[in-house]
């Protein structure tokens, strides 16, 4: 069942929400000047849709999710009625397998060239089939009022005191990876040994797990009924303009960073107005204003004029180029690796 919370309802409200009939509509009329678009929760500036329908006259039906293995099943279940998706890079190869987005064509985006180098042409997009939309980190979320000692370690999250008081993230990759790290086991593994020590490992933590959530945590932790989650970083600063308590860590073990991308849904029906948005959410200023309000970096170089001081400063948002060198992408899986590491995220979440 994808969670969606509070926030989501009130950031949804505005906009029109996805519901069935209004995805028979759209495909009735091929033609309406419409882009279905299927986000994150939490992840995009509550103004920059209704400023681009302003701008262009095209409506944005949004929908939401708050997790990328339900929204594959979902598009791979045959969803046709999306346009546009966001979809973490090392999933990117998986969606182009099996052909569940079409590449982008080259030269139709006028403002592709606003991204910076070092996310064109990278090692998940060798053709840029999709763009950058926005990136950042895992971590550890916690709150300064209740949890005395500031956490500094991945294991933290394996510690009793916090019982009941901790979440994790609802997602297979983030977990699974964080378990065979601590291990000290490659991410590339595909020996089912390892697969089951990180099995073992996560099912001990399980007994002090108040919640597996992508998405309703945030309330809990805002709340104060969470005091420790790993956290995606933006996520986790949105939640401390409700609750200046709350700080972010990205654990001495070193992290992963992730670059989430647009993508056009195969066969989709509104493929020039989708291509438009794409372009307009490229703009230098509306880049900025979305990365400025999600608190998530922006991967366009042009927009970096325009992010919030305080934002551009932080470098738990922006990490200097020392940092930067030690945060590593997630490694793109083989269908056997993905199913062996559903199985164990499978049993983790029913042991
Ligand atoms: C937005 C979370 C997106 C980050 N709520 C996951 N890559």
């Amino acid at each position: 069942m994808p969670e969606v919370t509070r926030r989501d309802f009130l950031k949804a409200a505005v906009l029109l929400p996805l519901v069935p009939a209004a995805l028979a509509a759209c495909r009735r009329a091929g033609s309406e000047r419409v882009v279905n678009f299927y986000n994150w929760s939490d992840y995009i500036g509550k103004d920059v849709l209704p400023n681009f329908t302003k701008e262009t006259g095209i409506k944005v039906n949004y929908d939401l999710f708050a997790d990328e293995e339900a929204m594959f099943a979902k598009i791979r279940a045959g969803a046709r009625g999306y346009d546009l998706i966001v979809i973490g890079d090392y999933l990117i190869p998986r969606f182009r397998l099996l052909r569940l987005i079409d590449p982008i064509p080259p030269g139709v985006l006028k403002n592709r060239g606003n991204i910076a180098p070092r996310f064109r042409r990278a090692s998940y997009d060798p053709d840029e089939a999709v763009v950058p939309y926005l990136w950042g980190t895992t971590g550890i979320g916690y709150n300064r009022k209740t949890v005395k000692k500031k956490p500094t370690s991945w294991w933290d999250l394996w510690d009793p005191r916090y019982k009941g008081r901790l979440s994790m993230l609802d997602n297979v990759r983030d977990c699974v990876s964080l378990a065979l790290q601590l291990l000290g086991i490659p991410e590339t593994t595909d020996d089912p040994a390892d697969l089951q020590k990180a099995h073992d490992l996560l099912v001990k933590q399980k007994p002090l797990v108040a919640m597996y959530s992508s998405s309703s945590y945030l309330d809990s932790l805002v709340a104060g009924e969470i005091e420790l989650a790993m956290t995606w970083s933006g996520d986790l600063f949105q939640a401390a303009r409700d609750n200046p308590s709350l700080d972010y860590v990205i654990p001495k073990e070193g992290t992963y960073m992730w670059v989430d991308c647009l993508a056009l849904v195969h066969g989709s029906r509104h493929r020039a107005d989708t291509l438009r948005l794409i372009d307009y959410l490229l703009e230098p200023r509306v880049a900025a204003d979305n990365a400025n309000a999600v608190r998530y970096a922006t991967p366009n170089a042009k927009a970096m004029p325009y992010i919030d001081p305080v934002l551009r400063r932080d470098p738990r948002v922006y990490p200097p180029p020392d940092r930067m060198k030690t945060l590593a992408l997630h490694h793109v899986l083989t269908p056997e690796q993905t199913e062996m590491w559903n199985r164990v995220w499978a049993d983790v979440k029913v042991a």
